[in-house]
């Protein structure tokens, strides 16, 4: 496909002459890291390669500015496409070295032709993450609307419409070599009796065994909860408890997805990490950061001891060798006053720095610490390593794989956005939400 003004800029001597001028001073800076974690016993390389292959899916539509649903403010050279949103992933992943996917929203992000879309990401570098299927928003082409329910509304044939959309997601996904479908429905109530709440849960199981029983031998399907929004009294798949139950009733290719937005303020998320890794159905995240409710700010500009707490629970894991431990890592945010290219390469970075902190906490001292009930130490523990300035493993790690050492400052270097502002159509001025 014949794309001019894709992502030729920002290719790999750009990136190295971007890179060249702060080689010096990174040497330094690992080397004085290397040296203080060497006293702690802990090989700096080994987590740097452990970060250089961490990876996290890009949100297609977090490449496009989000708004409210007040208002939407869009930024100069916006995607206009799926097209377009694929070269600002690869922008991402250039420059950071960690987005080699994109989770496409459909159908948002339907494209016309599967196989054109695949091959150009496979120009690109780019994979498929989880497709994301829509039954929270009416179309004109669709008979039904999904006003009062989707997949668990009271009208089997809205049912029907819901599910056979999912199993479109699936046939599309599997043209683009996804490996699963996330499922999210805003089905819920506003007033107390509005819903039969028990019927609405069974209406659901119902509906989504027939899209499981779609899904190819290797592939998830992803629940993912969310206890208000755009309901207001009561969702229908509110919490890990009514999303694990699902899956156990599915089946061992349904697991729990946790969006880190979709919990009542102060719930200990870590915890309910934990819970599912325990029963084997922790199917993966939807990282983003808040203060109050959904806010899908930046990962991590928030709550970062709360998104280290998080990955220590993952690192964890994978200390004990737990079995079938393949969580997938997405990025879910509404990026409303920044550019989405430097908010998703910043978030990305975040979770590199939390997965290398989570990653020096000493388990053998902090086993112990907890085995002798030493609840100041095993706190330190942690602190220990939460505050340790990473910066120098995370530049040395996107370094060594040909990424930008200072991702932000190439990017805002490169002059990307002003080429595309000039390249694509002016974008839309009203309009609220996130596409
Ligand atoms: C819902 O709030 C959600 O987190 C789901 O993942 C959606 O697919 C996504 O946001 C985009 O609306
Ligand atoms: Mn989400």
């Amino acid at each position: 496909m014949n794309r001019p003004n894709g992502p030729a800029r920002v290719n790999a001597a750009f990136i190295s002459e971007a890179n060249a001028p702060l080689l010096r001073d990174l040497q330094a800076d690992y080397a004085a890291l290397g040296s203080r974690l060497a006293r702690d016993g802990v090989e700096i390389d080994r987590i740097t390669d452990a970060v250089a292959h961490f990876a996290v899916a890009l949100p297609s539509w977090g490449v496009g500015t989000g708004g409210t649903r007040f208002a939407r403010f869009p930024g100069p050279g916006e995607p206009a496409s799926v097209f377009d949103k694929m070269d600002d992933c690869a922008v991402v992943h250039r420059l950071t070295g960690a987005t080699p996917a994109v989770s496409l929203h459909f159908p948002w992000d339907k494209p016309s032709d599967a196989k054109a879309l695949k091959d150009y990401a496979d120009t690109l570098g780019l994979r498929f993450d989880a497709v994301n299927s829509n039954t929270f928003q009416d179309r004109p082409e669709n008979p039904h609307s999904y006003k009062f329910g989707s997949l668990t509304h009271t009208d089997p044939a809205v049912r029907a419409q819901a599910i056979e959309h999912n199993l479109d997601c699936i046939s599309l996904g599997r043209e683009l070599g996804s490996k699963a479908l996330t499922v999210w429905i805003a089905d819920g109530a506003n007033f107390p009796g509005q819903q039969h709440m028990a019927r609405a849960f069974e209406r659901y199981l119902e509906s989504v065994a027939k899209i499981y029983v779609a899904l190819p031998d290797n592939w998830n399907m992803l629940l993912e909860h969310k206890f208000y929004e755009p309901a207001f009294y009561a969702t229908v798949i509110q919490d890990w408890g009514s999303s694990l139950m699902a899956a156990r009733e599915l089946g061992p290719k349904a697991r729990c997805l946790v969006d880190l937005g979709h919990h009542a303020p102060n719930v200990n998320i870590e915890m309910i990490v934990c819970r599912l890794i325990h029963a084997r159905r922790l199917g993966g995240f939807h990282f983003n950061d808040s203060k109050y409710g959904d806010d899908d700010l930046d990962a991590g500009s928030i709550h970062p001891y709360r998104l280290f707490l998080i990955f220590n629970e993952l690192a964890d894991a994978q200390w004990r060798n737990v079995s079938d431990f393949h969580p997938a890592h997405m990025l879910d945010q509404s990026h409303n006053v920044t550019d989405p290219i430097e908010s998703l390469v910043s978030s990305a970075g975040e979770l590199q720095r939390a997965w290398a902190q989570a990653l020096l906490v000493d388990r053998e001292a902090l086993a112990g610490f907890q085995e002798s009930n030493d609840a100041l130490m095993a706190s330190q523990t942690l602190k220990r390593a939460f505050t340790t300035d990473v910066s120098p493993i995370l530049a040395q790690a996107r370094n060594s794989i040909g990424a930008a050492i200072d991702p932000l400052a190439a990017y805002r270097s490169s002059g990307y956005r002003k080429a595309c502002a000039e390249s694509r159509p002016l974008p839309r001025r009203a309009g609220s939400g996130i596409v």
